[in-house]
C-alpha cells in the first residue's frame, strides 16, 4: 500500500506516475516528522537498503549521505555525495519493515546511525515535500510498489547489453578504427564504440570536428557495418560563440539557465565559457532533445550525457574572488599558515562552487526559481529531454541512453553509469554494492567504468572486473586520458579476457530476459542475499549478488586470491568457468564453501532446482542465435525466456514463454 503525505506546495519533480490521494494523517509520520527531519530508532539489527547508487555498502546502516548531485571524481569512503539523488529507501528491523520516498529535490541528508548509534535521521532542506510511506509484507513486495509508483524503467536495444569499449583520449578517426580492428583482430566480442569529447569541435555539442573525422557519417556506417555502434557523449554545458547555432538558438529564446539579472547565466566546462540549457523548462527540454537529430541523422544509434549534475569547472565570480584574494595578500610582509591556505582554497574551491550555484534560475514554465532548489532534478532533465525527443525521433527503434547524473524519475528515460571510479580493488566492491540501491530505485540499465576511469588498471585487476562486469547490463570499459591504456587487448594474456566476453556474450540470452522480466514486473535484477533468504548470515552478505531469478555471483575483488569464501544459502550447483566455457559443475551444500577460481576462471551458482538459458560464443549480439540454446543448472525444470526481437519499442508479456 502507498500513502502520500504533502507539505507545503512541492515543486512537480514528475518522478512518479501514479495519482496517490494525500493522506492528512498518517501515524508514522506523525510519530516520526518534527521540523523537516524524520527521526527513526534504529539499532544493529537494522538495516537500510536503498539510496540508489550511493556510496559504501548495501546495507546503509553507518554511515551519513547527502542527497546532492556531485560532480566528486573521487570515490573514497568518506564521501556523503556522487552523482546522483535517488531518496527511496526501506527500512527493516525486527518489528516492521517499510519503505520511503522522499519526493523533493532539495539537499536531503540521511544520518543513518553515524551521529547517533541509535537514530537514522533525515533532514530535509525545504518546507515543501512529498512523502510516501509503502507497506508490503516483504522488501520485495515493497519495492515492486514503489517501482509501479515511478513508471517503467528505461529499456536499452538488446545490442547494448553487448561489449562496449570507451576511453577519453579517442581523438579521431584512426584512434578509432585501431580499437575496431584491435578487437576483431584478436577476436573479442564488441558491440559499441565510445566517442568521448574529442569528437566535437571545440567540445561544441552536435558538432563534429571535421579534421578529425573528415567523413563521420560514412566511417559510422563503416563501423555499423560490422554491427558496431559509435556512441557519442553530449555534455551539458553550450559553448558561447558567435555564429554555433545552439548558442544562438538557445539565448534567442531564452532556454538557457539564467543569472540573478535575468541573463543567460556563464560557466565554464570544456567548451570555456557556456550557457546551460534551462532543462526544467519544457520547451528548452524540447529544443535540446531534438538536437540529437543532428546526430541520429548521421546513423548514430545511442548516446551518453555528462557533466549534468551540472559540473562547472569555474565561474567568472570565482576569478574574480581567486584575485582579489591574491590582491589582498600580495603586499603582505608576512604571510602565515593560514593565510596561505586562505589564498590556496580561492583557487581550489572554483568548481562546483555553492555560491555559483546559488546564482542560477530556472524558468518552469512560467515561475521563476532558485537552482537550490531543483538542483538534484538537473541532470534527470537533461536525460528525459534526450529521451523523449529521442523516442520521437526514432518511434520504432529503442535507442541506446544513459547519464551520470540522476534522480528517480529518470530511470524511465535511460540507464545511468556511475561515474569516475578508479583503478582501485575497493572500487570493484563499491559498483557490486551500488548496483543493488539503483535497482531499487528504478534504475535498470546499469554499469560502472571497468577497469576504473581514474588511476592504472593491473591486468589481474582488469581480469576480477571483467569477470563481475560480465553480469552488469551496461557493460563498458571506460578510462580517463592519461591513464595506463586498458582496453582488453593492451595486456598479455589477451585469451584470457576474450574468454571472459565469449561467456558474456553466451549468457547474454540469460542476462537479457531476466532484464525484460524485471522492468515489466518492477522487479529486480540485481538483489542482495538478504531480498530472498533470511537466515543470519544471508541478511549479512554485502559481496555476493542474486542475479535474476537463477544465478547468485560471488566475485572476486581483491588483489592475489586464488578462490574465496562463498556462502550458499541453500543448495545450489556450481558452475566455473574458463577458456569461454564451463569446465566444471557440481551441486554443492547449503554453507560456507572455499571455491577456487585461478584468475582466468570464475564460477556462478545456480539457484536449486533453476536453470538458465546459454547460448553459443558470439562475437557481436547480432550472432547470438536466441532460438537455438542450451542450458545450464538443474534438469527436469523449466525457465521463463523473454525472447522478442530486441530492438522495437514494443514490450509485451507475450515475449515471455516458459522453456
Ligand atoms: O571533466 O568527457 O565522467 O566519463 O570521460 C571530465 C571526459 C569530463 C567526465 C566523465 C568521464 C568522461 C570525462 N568527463
Amino acid at each position: 500500500m502507498i500513502l502520500k503525505y504533502r507539505k507545503g506546495s512541492p515543486i512537480k519533480t514528475d518522478s512518479t506516475v501514479l495519482n496517490i490521494e494525500i493522506s492528512e494523517n498518517i501515524d508514522i509520520l506523525n510519530k516520526v516528522l518534527r521540523d523537516n527531519t524524520l527521526t527513526f530508532e534504529v539499532n544493529n539489527n537494522s538495516f537500510v537498503y536503498g539510496l540508489g547508487g550511493s556510496n559504501r555498502g548495501i546495507n546503509k546502516m553507518g554511515y551519513t549521505y547527502t542527497s546532492y548531485c556531485s560532480d566528486d571524481p573521487v570515490h573514497t569512503e568518506d564521501k556523503t555525495s556522487l552523482y546522483a539523488a535517488q531518496n527511496f529507501f526501506v527500512l527493516k528491523d525486527e518489528e516492521k519493515v517499510f519503505g520511503m520516498f522522499i519526493d523533493s529535490p532539495v539537499k536531503i541528508t540521511y544520518d543513518v546511525g553515524f551521529t547517533e548509534i541509535d537514530k537514522f535521521t533525515i533532514n530535509i532542506e525545504s518546507d515543501d515535500y512529498d512523502i510516501y510511506y509503502i507497506t508490503g509484507k516483504n522488501i520485495n513486495e515493497i519495492v515492486k510498489e514503489f517501482r509501479s509508483l515511478i513508471g517503467r524503467s528505461y529499456i536499452p536495444p538488446r545490442w547494448a547489453f553487448g561489449y562496449g569499449q570507451s576511453r577519453w583520449g579517442y581523438f579521431n578517426e584512426t584512434d578509432i578504427r585501431k580499437v575496431f580492428d584491435n578487437y576483431r583482430k584478436n577476436n573479442i566480442g564488441l558491440d559499441m564504440i565510445y566517442l568521448d569529447i574529442d569528437y566535437m569541435e571545440e567540445f561544441k555539442d552536435f558538432t563534429i570536428n571535421e579534421e578529425r573525422f573528415p567523413n563521420f557519417e560514412k566511417f559510422v556506417k563503416e563501423i555499423q557495418d560490422e554491427n558496431v555502434r559509435l556512441i557519442p557523449i553530449i555534455d551539458a554545458g553550450v559553448k558561447i560563440e558567435k555564429g554555433y547555432d545552439v548558442y544562438e538558438e538557445g539565448v534567442e529564446k531564452g532556454y538557457f539557465c539564467k543569472d540573478v539579472d535575468g541573463k543567460p547565466f556563464v560557466g565554464a566546462v570544456w567548451p570555456g565559457l557556456v550557457h546551460f540549457p534551462d532543462f526544467l523548462n519544457s520547451k528548452a527540454r524540447e529544443w535540446f532533445g531534438q538536437k540529437y537529430k543532428f546526430l541520429i541523422d548521421k546513423g548514430i544509434e545511442g548516446f551518453w550525457n555528462d557533466m549534468n549534475e551540472p559540473a562547472i569547472f569555474f565561474t567568472e565570480r570565482g576569478i574574480k574572488k581567486m584575485f582579489s584574494k591574491v590582491e589582498e595578500y600580495r603586499n603582505r610582509e608576512n604571510i602565515g599558515v593560514y593565510d596561505l591556505w586562505d589564498m590556496k582554497n580561492s583557487f581550489m574551491d572554483m568548481d562546483n562552487a555553492q555560491e555559483d550555484y546559488d546564482s542560477i534560475y530556472h524558468d518552469l514554465d512560467g515561475e521563476i526559481i532558485n537552482h537550490n532548489k531543483v538542483h538534484n532534478l538537473y541532470g534527470y532533465n537533461m536525460t528525459r529531454s534526450a529521451g523523449e525527443e529521442i523516442e520521437k525521433l526514432s518511434p520504432e527503434k529503442r535507442m541506446l541512453l544513459f547519464s551520470r547524473s540522476s534522480f528517480i524519475g529518470m530511470h524511465r528515460y535511460g540507464g545511468i553509469w556511475t561515474g569516475d571510479n578508479h583503478s582501485w580493488w575497493s572500487h570493484i566492491l563499491l559498483s557490486i554494492q551500488q548496483m543493488t540501491g539503483l535497482n531499487m530505485c528504478g534504475f535498470m540499465y546499469i554499469g560502472s567504468d571497468l577497469g576504473g576511469f581514474s588511476g592504472n588498471c593491473s591486468e589481474d585487476m582488469m581480469m576480477r572486473w571483467l569477470q563481475f562486469a560480465t553480469f552488469t547490463p551496461l557493460m563498458r570499459n571506460h578510462s580517463a586520458i592519461g591513464t595506463r591504456e586498458q582496453e582488453l587487448y593492451q595486456y598479455k594474456n589477451i585469451d584470457d579476457f576474450r574468454n571472459i566476453v565469449d561467456i558474456r556474450y553466451r549468457l547474454i540470452p540469460y542476462i537479457y530476459s531476466e532484464y525484460m522480466k524485471a522492468v515489466l514486473n518492477n522487479e529486480m535484477y540485481f538483489k542482495p542475499l538478504s531480498f530472498e533468504y533470511d537466515d543470519a548470515i544471508s541478511t549479512r552478505i554485502e559481496d555476493q549478488l542474486l542475479i535474476g531469478n537463477e544465478i547468485m555471483i560471488a566475485p572476486i575483488y581483491r588483489p592475489n586470491q586464488n578462490g574465496r569464501v562463498v556462502y550458499l544459502p541453500e543448495e545450489m550447483k556450481l558452475i566455473k568457468f574458463k577458456d569461454g566455457d564451463v569446465i566444471k559443475e557440481e551441486i554443492l551444500e547449503k554453507g560456507h564453501h572455499y571455491i577456487t577460481t585461478e584468475l582466468n576462471e570464475f564460477a556462478i551458482f545456480i539457484r536449486k532446482d533453476k536453470k538458465i538459458p546459454y547460448g553459443k560464443i558470439a562475437k557481436n549480439e547480432s550472432e547470438i542465435d536466441y532460438e537455438n540454446i542450451s542450458f545450464l543448472g538443474y534438469e527436469n525444470t523449466s525457465y521463463l525466456y523473454y525472447n522478442d526481437n530486441g530492438i522495437t519499442r514494443e514490450i509485451s508479456e507475450k515475449y515471455i514463454i516458459s522453456i
